[in-house]
């Protein structure tokens, strides 16, 4: 079956370039400010990850996050299928070891966004097999932000995935101002950067200014 276009809002994954990860635990003014001053700067994208929440508040901040997403942004979660159905989220984006992207589909429906985590370029292709409808590729940098993320697996291999996969690929993993430039050089078209932006006192600014960059350079 074509999905294409089946979610109002999957014309908004081809705009992507930042892309919002949320963590209260490193949030100065928590997830909710967060999210409105992603939304505000322009970003189309947002994850609502949370691991330290129960599940009744994880539903109430999901419900505040996609009434702030509204029409302007994909919202979706990380990992909790069952969180994401509550608020009726445009999807959901899970790893290697959460539910198999085939049952995730299948409680979610055709017309959901699912993304899920790769490391390589075995993963990426079984991926968009199984009918992602993008790909994190993790960790381009080492990171200290997710412990059990392994070693960096450098930009470079961006681009030899770019060229296996047809649909987008977002980079996250110890990216930051400085070398996020070689990350969408290597062809991503999305970059996620928790620490550099949920650590800074004006997550607005920086979004704006990572937006700004990625723009600039995927222009050429
Ligand atoms: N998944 C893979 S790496 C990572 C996650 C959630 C953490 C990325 O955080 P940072 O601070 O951008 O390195
Ligand atoms: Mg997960």
């Amino acid at each position: 079956m074509n999905r294409k276009n089946l979610n109002p809002k999957n014309y908004l994954l081809k705009e992507i370039d930042f892309y919002l990860v949320t963590d209260s635990g490193l949030s100065k003014k928590g997830t909710l400010s967060d999210v409105k001053e992603a939304v505000e700067a322009g970003c189309k994208i947002v994850q609502y990850r949370e691991k330290n929440k129960s599940t009744k508040e994880m539903v109430c901040e999901a419900a505040e996050i996609k009434r702030i997403c509204s029409d302007r942004a994909i919202f979706l979660v990380n990992d909790r299928i069952d969180v994401a159905l509550a608020v009726d989220a445009d999807g959901v984006h899970i790893g290697q070891d959460d539910m198999q992207i085939e049952i995730s589909r299948k409680l979610l429906g055709e017309d959901k966004i699912i993304g899920l985590t790769v490391h390589n370029i075995d993963e990426a292709i079984e991926a968009e097999k199984k009918g992602a409808d993008y790909i994190g590729l993790s960790p381009i940098f080492n990171t200290a932000t997710k412990k059990d993320a392994g070693n960096g697996i450098g930009p470079e291999k961006i681009r030899e995935i770019k060229r296996a996969i047809e649909i987008p690929v977002v980079a996250i993993g110890g990216i930051n101002k400085e070398n996020s430039e070689s990350v969408i050089r290597n062809g991503a078209d999305s970059l996620v950067s928790i620490s550099a932006v949920i650590c800074s006192d004006d997550v607005k600014s920086e979004i704006k200014s990572f937006i700004e960059s990625i723009r600039r350079i995927k222009m050429g």
